[in-house]
């Protein structure tokens, strides 16, 4: 009886369903709302029963999720900080009731790294220096001065700090790049919008470049220049984040100069993840994905290819 009985248990632990609880920011722009469905869909191709919540980018919702998958019991938790600060209390609890956590898309600044497997996401410093370098390659017969109004993502989080530290690596050396504005549009289309009109308003044809550390942001702030009879792409060159359709149709049209890519189709790489965790395996600690930059000249070949 007891053989019969552990082969019983042990098939019926095979066929246990894997639960992932995934805590996402929120729904802020065309980046995360392709994320969320490389998400769902790699969990009904991967057959993980999947428990999702939308944070509406604020932190105390994000751990409220994480705290309800932990008592929900579930196999693998996975989000995307929405800042990169505050997680350790939630973390201890998580990693006291043995449930394994996964980032993925933004990166966490905690000391004890033993808080999370793995994180599953761009690197957003080499995704600034793209931008720099294309701004010194762009610009290198240019004496200046050259006068950046910068867009910033959300205050706090690891793409917004990375996207401005990895600019400042290329440019700090060159006296005639300086960023005369910098201000949060919250990664939101009506944010970048806000904060351009205000640029326009104090600096207007000041400005040389616009720095949108992403592509809704950016588009917001084409329709605020030219509400201020700025002409976005020629007069101001726009430099943006993402590169989704929205960043592809805005350069066709010469409105966007160079799109930095960066993926949201994470979703199958974190399937993989939360199945090698249950499976017992080792993962690396960072799991970088692979992009690159698209100047406008491409665009219109590119697009079609696009799947976000
Ligand atoms: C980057 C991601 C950022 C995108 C924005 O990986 O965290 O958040 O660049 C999104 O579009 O809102």
């Amino acid at each position: 009886l007891t053989v019969a009985m552990s082969v019983v248990v042990d098939s019926h632990a095979q066929d246990k369903k894997i639960t992932l609880g995934f805590a996402q920011v929120g729904a802020e722009s065309a980046w995360r709302t392709a994320n969320t469905v490389s998400v769902k869909q790699a969990a009904k191709d991967a057959g993980i029963n999947l428990k999702f919540s939308d944070a509406q980018q604020k932190q105390e919702n994000q751990i409220r999720a994480i705290r309800s998958y932990i008592a929900q019991k579930v196999d693998v938790i996975a989000f995307s900080p929405v800042v990169e600060s505050g997680w350790e209390p939630v973390l201890e609890e998580a990693k006291k009731a043995h449930i394994p956590v996964v980032l993925t898309d933004r990166n966490i600044d905690v000391k004890d790294k033993s808080l999370y497997v793995t994180m599953i996401g761009s690197d957003f410093l080499e995704e600034g220096r793209r931008a720099g370098r294309w701004l010194e390659e762009t610009y290198k017969n240019n004496p200046g001065p050259i006068n950046i109004a910068e867009l910033q993502g959300t205050v706090g989080s690891a793409p917004a700090n990375d996207r401005h530290s990895g600019l400042m690596e290329i440019i700090k050396n060159d006296p005639k790049f300086k960023i005369i504005a910098s201000q949060s549009g919250d990664f939101t289309l009506a944010g970048g919008k806000q904060v351009m009109e205000a640029f326009a308003k104090t600096y207007g044809k000041q400005i040389n470049v616009v720095y949108a550390h992403n592509d809704d942001m950016a588009l917001g702030a084409i329709q605020a220049m030219e509400e201020a009879g700025m002409k976005p792409g020629t007069d101001v060159k726009v430099v943006s984040f993402d590169a989704t359709k929205g960043g592809f149709q805005a350069m066709i049209a010469g409105k966007i100069n160079v799109d930095v890519e960066c993926s949201p189709l994470l979703g199958p790489q974190l399937m993989s993840a939360v199945k090698d965790i249950v499976a017992g395996k080792t993962l690396p600690k960072r799991i970088v994905t692979n992009e690159t930059v698209f100047p406008m000249n491409v665009a219109a070949q590119v697009l079609p290819q696009r799947k976000y």
